[in-house]
């Protein structure tokens, strides 16, 4: 490790959450093959078929309370409990492995598989079983409910706290990101314009690696629980 840091921002992605048995989007099995993005991941593709795009997020829901943390979360759990400085911990995704595998304080900036939103009073509300048979929403009775997901072309949560923690991080790390899908894309250059230094840990090199300080290729369950040690063995 080079100089202890004080003040960590983690951006993770899919890839995290890949050896728990959540598909990634980019990978040759990637979710995308059987549906293209434009048809479930958009807000035309919402208005155009809402049935589709329901069924399809019942099925990642259901897909996500199958699954299991695995040594990667646990590992930023135990990091977000025993690090003395700041922390916060981004993440694109929209399972909750994070949650379970111990960090509490976690922004999802691409929105929550576990989460429906009422498009009538702006109400968001925890779920788990179906929004394809229309439920009415439980705060204002609308039938109005969709999945509590950052769709392209919308603008992710929370875009103002982010890019105030990357001004103040002096370390930025990026797990299990291919950096195709902007703003996080970005967040390397912008913590590094600020001064913090740039770690990857991924299986292979992203789209932005030549941005970082230093990579570090392998799988997330390894690397980091491995990185986790080095900065709580320094600290
Ligand atoms: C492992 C591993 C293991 C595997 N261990 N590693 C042109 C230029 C720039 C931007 C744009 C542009 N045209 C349009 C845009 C904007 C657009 C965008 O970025 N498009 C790109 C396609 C170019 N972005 C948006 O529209 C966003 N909104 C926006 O920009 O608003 C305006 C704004 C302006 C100013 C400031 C702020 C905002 C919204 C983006 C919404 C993304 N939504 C999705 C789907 C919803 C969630 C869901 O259904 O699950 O989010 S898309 C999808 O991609 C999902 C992911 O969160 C996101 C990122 O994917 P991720 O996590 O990187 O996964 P993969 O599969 O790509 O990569 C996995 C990696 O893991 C790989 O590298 C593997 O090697 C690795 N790996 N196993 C370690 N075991």
């Amino acid at each position: 490790m080079a100089e202890l840091p004080k003040n960590i921002v983690i951006l993770t992605g899919a890839g995290i959450s890949a050896e728990s048995g959540l598909r990634t989007f980019r990978a040759e099995d990637g979710l995308w093959e059987d549906h293209p993005v434009q048809e479930v991941a958009t807000p035309e593709g919402f208005a155009r078929d809402p049935d589709l795009v329901q069924r399809f997020y019942d099925e990642r829901r259901a897909q996500v309370l199958a699954a299991q943390p695995n040594p990667a979360h646990e590992a930023l759990g135990r990091l977000e409990r025993e690090f003395a400085g700041e922390l916060l911990l981004v993440t694109q995704n929209i399972d909750d492995l994070h949650e379970r595998g111990g960090a509490s304080r976690v922004l999802h900036m691409h929105g929550e598989a576990l989460s429906a939103w009422c498009r009538a009073c702006d109400a968001r509300h925890p779920w788990q079983g179906t929004l394809r048979d229309g439920p009415g929403c439980p705060a204002c009775g609308e039938v109005a409910m969709r999945p509590d997901i950052v769709w392209f072309g919308e603008m992710p949560y929370q875009m103002e706290r982010i890019f105030d923690a990357l001004a103040g991080a002096d370390l930025f790390v990026s797990i299990g990101t291919s950096g195709a899908v902007y703003p996080a894309a970005g967040f390397v250059q912008q913590a590094g314009e600020h001064g913090a230094r740039t770690l990857e840990l991924n299986l292979e090199r992203s789209a932005g690696s030549h941005w970082f300080d230093e990579t570090r290729l392998g799988a997330a369950s390894e690397l980091v629980p491995q990185w986790v040690n080095e900065v709580l063995a320094a600290g």
